[in-house]
């Protein structure tokens, strides 16, 4: 029995030492990426049982990202190993300020190859909640049939399904095609998490009401919007707000807090708690992420999350 269950690309990441182009970069630590293993570890970090379903390479990163999931205590009975094809990896730029550079090496991965015909029904039917992102429907047509099959086949059954849109512009061929898409993948979902300027991109609008709305009328049950560090605005048919952010003393690195974002979010109404609370869990683990290098590093287990929601915020309305 699954509490969650995901699927996705992950890769190793190198992170440059320093700061700089890329390209003058010569020292880089390896670290784990992937939105959807991200949001693996960190439902596993707080006690869930999280599944996470791709194809990996049976070379040194394929065997790096296998071990690191075990070590985080990820289900990994629907990973298979294609010796075909290579893992992908990424390099990522360090930043002072902004989001980092990232260069992916990751066109006909193994993951890239997971199609629908890899699906297994059993594995997804023995999870509570799916939770999808965008990124599978860009990279690759097999990767999208195999989003939609897992979409449908959780709907069909009746279980809930989370969607974060992650636009990857530079895994799609057309931005039309981007919007089209993902849209149509999300508006089947009942909780969609989109960052802001996602949510500008993909809607035409430009206030979360607004972006909210776009997604409500056509029958999501519940829009969660990321506002940075304005915390995040929810809406769902019932009750609408903002929560307010934890404070950020200083801010290593931002990706991977929307993953976490979804951590907090996704495992708080799992665990039955209001609207407000699951979004400031959101809030709380998607500020423990900036602060941190990797992607995924500063998730919390669940001592740490309960000690760091203790500090005060301003005050939720
Ligand atoms: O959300 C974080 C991801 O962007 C990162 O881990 C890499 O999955 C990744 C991607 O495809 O961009």
């Amino acid at each position: 029995k699954l509490d969650v269950v995901t699927f996705g690309e992950a890769m190793a990441m190198f992170m440059a030492e320093t700061p700089g182009p890329l390209h003058e970069i010569e020292h880089f630590t390896r670290e784990l990426a992937g939105a959807e293993t991200n949001v693996a570890i960190g439902l596993s970090r707080l006690g869930l049982k999280a599944g996470w379903a791709s194809k990996v390479g049976s070379d040194a990163f394929g065997q790096f990202i296998m071990k690191r999931l075990t070590e985080e205590n990820v289900d990994l009975e629907h990973v298979y190993t294609d010796e075909r094809f290579p893992s992908g990896f990424q390099i990522k730029s360090k930043v002072l300020t902004g989001d980092p550079e990232v260069q992916y090496f990751r066109r006909g991965s193994a993951a890239s190859f997971m199609g629908v015909e890899d699906f297994q029904k059993e594995y997804f039917s023995n999870a509570r909640h799916l939770h999808m992102t965008g990124i599978p429907l860009a990279i690759s047509s097999h990767t999208r049939a195999f989003a939609y099959a897992a979409l449908s086949h959780m709907k069909e059954i009746g279980r809930t399904v989370s969607f974060d849109p992650n636009l990857r512009p530079t895994l799609w061929t057309s931005k039309q095609e981007m919007i089209e898409i993902t849209n149509k993948i999300a508006q089947k979902a009942d909780y969609v998490l989109p960052g802001i300027s996602e949510g500008e991109i993909l809607t035409g609008f430009n206030t979360p009401q607004d972006i909210a709305s776009f997604y409500l009328d056509k029958g999501v049950k519940l829009v969660v919007i990321k506002l940075g560090d304005k915390g995040a605005f929810y809406k769902s048919g019932i009750e609408e707000g903002v929560v307010k952010p934890y404070e950020v003393k200083e801010v290593i690195d931002t990706v991977g807090a929307g993953d976490g974002f979804a951590v907090g979010l996704v495992s708080g109404l799992l665990e039955n708690l209001s609207l407000q609370e699951a979004v400031l869990r959101g809030n709380a683990i998607g500020a423990l992420a900036v602060q941190s290098a990797g992607d995924n590093d500063g998730y919390p287990n669940r001592q740490q999350l309960i000690e760091y929601m203790k500090i005060p915020i301003q005050e939720v309305n």
